[in-house]
């Protein structure tokens, strides 16, 4: 039988700086979407990948001492880490500087121009180099960037521009043929009010002061506009205008472009825009999920309230993190990240209810019949009760995944976890047993293996490991798909169960947060947010950098000073000259340890009285709030060598 196709992104992540929880987010319900539909019969394609280019990218490998390349491969690596640990099952992973996609982009620049949709004027106006967007003086709120708060620069340049007005009336004659479009529906209003009816403007597409994008083909002193660079990948990643487009053929248009609600005006204005320009049909559904917020704010790096996932899945497990994630966040809303909320949640759905179902029941299956699955004799009322919540929660669920909500999903598949918890207090397996009712006995623990088997199948796509666990100790397959939940009775007795250790250990919630300040402190003053970069300030060009004469030197002899418990004095060999200097290390370093060692040293300091001690210069390291470390070359080097 021919499968459905399914495609479904994230949005391309930028690749500027470290990634927080919040950006695991999209990337999570992603998966679970997509691993559901795959276990339901469609044959899905989950896209996802890094937006690398951009002005943001270029100043922050500048200020790395980088080039763009090596700091966005660097950041790859890490995200690609990211989604290993969290375990993303992606069907491709898409970089705008691959180079067929950036061949591509080309010529969808080559197409627009053909088509008359992209011309050459003069751009000026306000730019924020974080959100890499443009505004309008009136767009701005109180002078600054209205989504994110920050400065903005005004910007003027020779620009190539997109003819985004001609499509606001086919823009909004679509939205209205199809409803559905941008979910939840409160987006749609925002995006019409908000932006459709002031009306839209053209729309900058080039840009020519700074370089590290894809080169407009037909004028390559500009380069593309990252957004159009970025949002193209949804079709470049298949193929579009490439010798093979067999993946277009069959995936585009995308069923659903998940993305945060600050970035839905981009999807469901410029890239339908683009889109019906390239005369190609419109994606299905755009869904701008809400975001997750620690205290007030939206998460981020740039607000300095991050919370590491490699950290949290590292303390608490792949699974946890999961399941808070799409359980707590009342989805299409905002949601708060508290370490509390994610305690209790654990504690409360996966500790109390799930984990002890399984390890309540594989302990019984154990003591009563020696480990091996009993075959079940006549069902009562009350087993038919969870019978048929077995059998009726995947139409449930196959809803509340067409409606996006994996909270509800969750809270569907936990009703049967829920109800057979409830239904061992009240069948009392203990007595059956001590009152020799093995026949009972065998049914019951029959149907409660059964519910396993149904939780732990329809829990597949959200908590995947967890899952395995569970087939694991049930001695059973772990399943691809759903078929298994047409019948009540698929487990097979004479099974053999395992209780082994317990899928996840209560946390002692007081404890464990008092932990997590402790840690949260130390982190704290290890990140102090460093005052933005004032770039005059700061930046100095490479004739300022040459002045300072840097070189290796050799200690001599080195001696406290007397009456200071931070000053040691030197004696350096620098070449053919012994220089005395004065360093602030003694709490660092012994005297003893210093001799012997090469340091780097600032030779054409002026000379300086320090404690009425003369230094000749200044050995240079590195330093964090706990300790100092001198600089020293990575190999053996003779004393009085440059250093640049
Ligand atoms: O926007 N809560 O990339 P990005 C929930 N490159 N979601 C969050 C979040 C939070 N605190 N912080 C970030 C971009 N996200 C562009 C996309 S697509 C053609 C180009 C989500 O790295 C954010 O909403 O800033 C978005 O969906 C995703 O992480 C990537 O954000």
């Amino acid at each position: 039988m021919c499968k459905k196709p399914y495609y479904i992104t994230t949005p391309i992540y930028y690749s500027s700086g470290s990634f927080h929880l919040g950006h695991c987010y999209t990337t999570v319900i992603c998966d679970a979407i997509a691993r559901f539909k795959r276990m339901d019969g469609y044959d899905v394609f989950y896209l996802t990948g890094t937006d690398e280019h951009g002005q943001k990218v270029q100043q922050r490998a500048k200020d790395a001492g980088v080039t763009p390349k090596q700091f966005v491969d660097k950041l790859y690596d890490q995200i690609v880490d990211l989604w290993k640990v969290l375990d993303i099952s992606y069907d491709k992973f898409i970089r705008t500087t691959d180079d067929y996609h950036e061949a591509t982009v080309q010529k969808i620049y080559e197409k627009l121009l053909e088509n008359g949709d992209i011309y050459k004027s003069e751009y000026q106006g306000w730019y924020c180099t974080p959100c890499e967007s443009f505004w309008t003086e009136s767009q701005l709120v109180d002078g600054k960037c209205p989504d994110c708060g920050r400065e903005v620069k005004l910007e003027k340049e020779e620009s190539y521009f997109f003819r985004l007005s001609k499509y606001q009336d086919r823009l909004i004659k679509f939205y209205e043929e199809n409803p559905e479009f941008i979910s939840p529906k409160s987006r749609m209003n925002e995006m019409i009010n908000n932006f459709i009816k002031p009306g839209l403007k053209d729309l900058c597409v080039s840009r020519t002061t700074f370089d590290w994008g894809v080169k407009v083909p037909f004028d390559p002193k500009h380069v593309a506009y990252v957004w159009v660079d970025a949002l193209s990948n949804y079709i470049t990643a298949l193929g579009y205008l490439q010798e093979d487009d067999s993946l277009f053929g069959k995936y585009w248009p995308a069923d659903l472009h998940m993305v945060g609600k600050e970035i839905v005006r981009f999807h469901t204005i410029i890239w339908p825009a683009l889109l019906m320009a390239l005369d190609l049909p419109l994606p299905k559904k755009v869904y701008g999920h809400g975001w997750l917020l620690f205290g007030n704010d939206k998460m981020s790096k740039s607000k300095g309230n991050i919370v590491d996932p490699f950290f949290l899945v590292e303390r608490y497990g792949i699974d946890a993190i999961r399941y808070f994630l799409l359980r707590e966040i009342p989805f299409g809303s905002d949601g708060v990240y508290t370490n509390e909320a994610l305690l209790a949640r654990t504690n409360s759905d996966l500790v109390n209810d799930l984990g002890n179902l399984v390890s309540r029941t594989t302990a019984m299956v154990t003591q009563y019949f020696g480990g091996t699955i009993p075959a079940p004799n006549a069902y009562t009322e009350l087993d038919r009760e969870l019978i048929d919540l077995c059998l009726a929660t995947l139409g449930k669920v196959r809803v509340d995944i067409d409606n996006l909500s994996a909270p509800d999903a969750l809270c569907n598949i936990f009703k049967i976890v829920q109800r057979a918890n409830k239904y061992i207090d009240e069948t009392m397996p203990w007595a059956l047993n001590k009152n020799g009712d093995k026949e009972r006995l065998a049914t019951v623990m029959y149907v409660l293996c059964e519910c396993i088997r149904f939780s732990a199948t329809l829990l597949a796509p959200f908590v995947t490991n967890t899952s395995s666990r569970i087939f694991q100790k049930l001695g059973l397959p772990m399943p691809t798909n759903f078929d298994g939940l047409q019948n009540f009775g698929g487990t097979p007795s004479g099974t053999v169960v395992t209780k082994g250790e317990n899928l996840f250990n209560r946390i002692d919630i007081q404890k464990e947060l008092k932990e997590l300040e402790k840690i949260a402190q130390e982190l704290a003053s290890k990140n102090q947010p460093k005052a933005e970069p004032k770039q005059d300030e700061e930046l100095v060009d490479i004739a300022d950098f040459a002045k300072i004469k840097l070189c290796t030197a050799k200690v001599l002899s080195c001696e406290k000073v007397a009456k200071s418990d931070k000053l040691l004095v030197f004696k350096l060999q620098v070449g053919d000259e012994v220089r005395q200097v004065v360093s602030g290390i003694a709490q660092h370093y012994s005297p003893d340890y210093m001799i012997g060692k090469t340091v780097v040293l600032v030779k054409n300091l002026k000379p300086a009285k320090i404690r009425g001690v003369e230094s000749n210069g200044m050995i240079l390291c590195a330093s964090d709030d706990k300790s100092v470390v001198f600089v020293t070359p990575e190999k053996d080097m003779d004393s009085g060598k440059e250093v640049r």
